[in-house]
């Protein structure tokens, strides 16, 4: 538990009691959505606005909030029907709406959600029927907490540099090395771990593991405390003895899976961060009408006006990036050529890296407006501050969302 987390907590403020109405879901009128997303959405607000998780505990907390999504149904739309999900498949635009929604009102929240998805994706890429069975269902209830293992302390942009090893053996596999940066890392009940299979290969020489927790010779005790509330922890792997079964999606295919895996969930981080954008307007407004000043109201003043429209602006920009993407996945998902594939990446890269930096600007404005609230701890502009700052860095951090967009314009 971080310090900064001690006063984080779930429950609107008397002052932001008014976000509980659904005005600030009118965005979802756009032609990119069905009547499902839209009613998604407007349940799924009302239920989170109705829930008070005591955040105090960051890993307390994320055990709560993914008993309760899992609970409520809400953790399905991470699995596909045949697994116990909701809709017949991933579906982006979904997940987009669930991650704009929760981290509206508790970025930890969203992360309990993103992290089933991102935790079990990988299985349901590329998992063979009796891996998804195994893993899947208990994803979509909440009874199995689930991991993404690909960073190292030498490989985080540079994720095909990876060191950790899996040797074959006569019983299946041996993993030797160590991981970090981990979500949920210690709190898991399986981990889809990224190894070396074939030293020398680089990217084509990786492959995907299913490792369950507890396990011996997995130690995931070393915890890292960050600036805002998010379980996190490093892996060792000691001679980690795997079965074959182990073994997820092709030989030597697990840099291929990984970033297939990544391309769905950067669109939806995009959408994680207008949620908290959103969310920091909606504070920046109620303060600006409701703060006197100069015997005016803070509203009154044009420089606030000026603030507030360009604040706007970046959201509406950043959202319409993130919503073209998730749709160009859903629309576009049987295109399997390069160039298709390509767009798609492109896509989620430019929302990605647009949403989570306009969604930091926005964030320090409305922390600006707030003047001297704006840095007490507690404030909820406060803690966005704080909670915003990850996502411009993991599942790709902006540079590497430019250089997808850049090679990609190079080679056409
Ligand atoms: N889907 C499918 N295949 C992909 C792909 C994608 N989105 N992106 C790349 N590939 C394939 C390429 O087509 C290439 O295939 P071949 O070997 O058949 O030619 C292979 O993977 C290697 O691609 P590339 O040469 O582009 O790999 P690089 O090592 O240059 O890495 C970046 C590219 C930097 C984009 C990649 O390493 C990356 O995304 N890094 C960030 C990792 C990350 O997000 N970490 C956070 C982890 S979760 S918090």
């Amino acid at each position: 538990m971080s310090a900064q987390a001690a006063l984080t907590t779930n429950a609107l403020t008397p002052s932001t009691a008014h976000l509980t109405d659904l005005a600030h879901l009118a965005h979802l009128a756009l032609p990119f959505f069905d009547p499902a997303h839209r009613s998604l959405a407007s349940e799924l607000a009302a239920w989170t606005a109705a829930q008070e998780v005591d955040e105090r505990d960051d890993r307390r907390a994320c055990r709560d909030w993914v008993q309760r999504l899992g609970s409520a149904g809400w953790l399905r739309y991470c699995v596909p029907a045949s697994a116990g999900g909701a809709l017949e498949k991933l579906d982006s635009r979904a997940l987009v709406v669930l991650r704009e929604t929760l981290a509206f009102y508790s970025p930890l929240a969203d992360f309990a959600l993103a992290m089933q998805g991102l935790g079990s994706g990988a299985i349901t890429l590329a998992g063979t029927p009796a891996q998804q069975a195994a893993y899947l269902p208990d994803v979509a209830s909440g009874k199995k907490i689930a991991a993404f293992a690909l960073s190292e302390a030498d490989a985080g942009s540079d994720a095909g540099a990876l060191r950790t090893s899996a040797v074959r053996d006569p019983r299946g596999w041996t993993l030797e090395g160590s991981k970090t940066w981990i979500s949920n890392g210690d709190m898991a009940d399986f981990y889809v771990t990224f190894a070396n299979t074939t030293p020398g290969a680089g990217t084509r020489g990786m492959t995907a593991f299913i490792v369950d927790a507890p396990c011996a010779g997995l130690d995931s005790s070393e915890h890292i405390a960050l600036m805002a509330p998010h379980p996190l922890a490093s892996l060792r792997f000691d001679q980690c003895r795997l079965g074959e079964q182990a073994q997820l999606g092709a030989l030597d295919g697990g840099f291929k899976l990984a970033m297939q895996t990544l391309d769905i969930f950067r669109a939806s981080v995009a959408a994680a961060a207008l949620g908290m954008a959103r969310r920091a307007l909606a504070e920046a407004v109620a303060h600006a009408k409701a703060r006197p000043m100069f015997g005016q109201r803070l509203a009154d003043f044009q420089l606030t006006q000026a603030k507030l429209g360009e604040m706007a602006a970046l959201i509406d920009a950043a959202a319409l990036l993130t919503y073209r993407a998730a749709w160009l996945r859903d629309a576009h998902e049987h295109g399997q050529s390069g160039s298709d594939r390509q767009e798609r990446s492109v896509a989620a890269a430019m929302a990605k890296m647009c949403a989570t930096e306009n969604a930091q600007r926005v964030i320090d404005m409305a922390l600006q407006m707030h003047g001297g609230l704006g840095v007490k701890v507690g404030t909820k502009v406060e803690s966005l501050y704080r909670d915003i700052r990850s996502l411009r860095i993991y599942e790709g951090a902006t540079e590497v969302q430019q250089l997808i967009i850049g090679k990609a314009l190079l080679s056409s």
